[in-house]
């Protein structure tokens, strides 16, 4: 297949709680929305998980742009695409910048399913019709505001609950939460909020049987991870630390994890995503899709990515009405019964709705 345009838009969609995570709080979800082109004008959707502030990683909103226009969008331009694989390759020699690549790639996969008449499920090889979700939970003021929010999300039908940690905002906090839910499935989430000077305060977590500890220490580390897991019960699970499937290789080897999370974003692709899911389903690592308050055009990513078969553990890829007063794509995704139907329809298998995303758009460019 051949790029005909390239479109970029900066979005701003309102959230309809803001969050709180150990790096910051969040109320307006800005991204780039990247719409590819075929001559037959179709169009493959994508997007840039990227945040306005390095605070996640490295990458930034604006940086993203930069880089997808003066040094991605030129390796796609007219040229001849036999196979999206081809697209991490194609982008090797550009260092780092993982989630600027993702966007465009995944923009391209779903062109590439379009264009073959097959669900992106199905083009990347994944066999589940429907998926297992949770919900990511903020920091929030009390420990009454978490519950009650608990509640809204159980009895929304969400089976597992995450519940985003830091210092001053942990042990008591599980501790309250089991006291009420002694038996939901339960994990947390440090975004590198703690040391390995806190190994005896984090080792408190391992009495209240939680699935898993998010990347409790710094976001560029293994080592301190590997000593930690060997004075923990609770598995840790890598989100920040794992950049590709051979840092996957390396954390597993030395046994810094026993649980991956797969961001498209973060490993700068979905080529990249299903190398790591290989690798884990080989080493017997379970793996689950993290989230980046994704638009429903990530989310549609997401899905897809998670209908892949060592995918054992449920995602952070929750409803559109979890996030958004309106999603830009019809229809919404819809979460029953803690589960997510994957789509039959061809690429993404969601229409991007035109009117609502012009609605929240900032800035639009095309590139040719
Ligand atoms: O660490 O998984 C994370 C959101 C933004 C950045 C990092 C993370 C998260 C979440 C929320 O946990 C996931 C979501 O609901 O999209
Ligand atoms: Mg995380």
């Amino acid at each position: 297949m051949k790029i005909r345009s390239v479109t970029l838009r900066h979005m701003s969609m309102p959230l309809l709680n803001p969050f709180t995570t150990s790096f910051g709080t969040l109320k307006d979800r800005e991204f780039i929305a990247v719409e590819v082109t075929d001559a037959e004008g179709r169009s493959g959707w994508g997007e840039s998980v990227a945040f306005v502030e390095p605070s996640y990683n490295e990458e930034t909103l604006k940086g993203n742009w930069h880089l997808l226009e003066k040094f991605l969008i030129p390796l796609v331009s007219a040229a001849e695409i036999g196979h999206p694989t081809e697209l991490a390759e194609r982008f090797a020699p550009i260092r780092g910048n993982r989630m600027a690549k993702a966007a465009l790639e995944t923009a391209c996969w779903d062109l590439y399913a379009k264009r073959q008449g097959l669900p992106l499920a199905t083009a990347i090889g994944a066999t589940k019709t429907s998926i297992e979700v949770g919900v990511s939970i903020s920091i929030m003021a009390t420990l009454d505001q978490l519950l009650e929010t608990i509640e809204h999300r159980l009895q929304a039908g969400y089976k597992r609950m995450k519940i985003k940690i830091k210092p001053g905002w942990d042990v008591d906090i599980v501790d309250g939460v089991r006291r009420k839910y002694p038996d939901i499935a339960l994990m947390v989430d440090a975004n590198s909020a703690y040391t390995l000077a806190d190994v005896d305060h984090l080792r408190r977590l391992d009495d209240y049987n939680l699935m898993m500890i998010e990347q409790p220490l710094a976001h560029d580390d293994l080592v301190d991870h590997r000593e930690l897991q060997r004075q923990m019960r609770t598995p840790i699970c890598l989100d920040e630390s794992i950049h590709s499937a051979d840092d996957a290789r390396k954390a597993i080897e030395l046994g810094s994890c026993r649980i991956i999370n797969i961001k498209t974003g973060r490993v700068g692709g979905l080529t990249e995503a299903i190398k790591l899911h290989d690798l884990c389903e080989e080493r017997q690592i379970p793996v689950w899709c993290g989230g980046m308050f994704e638009s429903g055009i990530g989310r549609a990513h997401n899905i897809a990515l998670s209908a892949l078969s060592n995918f054992t553990l449920p995602g952070d890829t929750a409803a559109s009405s979890n996030y958004w007063e309106e999603d830009i794509v019809d229809p919404a995704v819809i979460m029953r019964e803690g589960r997510i139907e994957v789509p039959q329809g061809p690429g993404i298998g969601y229409n991007v709705n035109l009117e609502r995303l012009a609605k929240y758009t900032l800035h639009r460019e095309v590139f040719k």
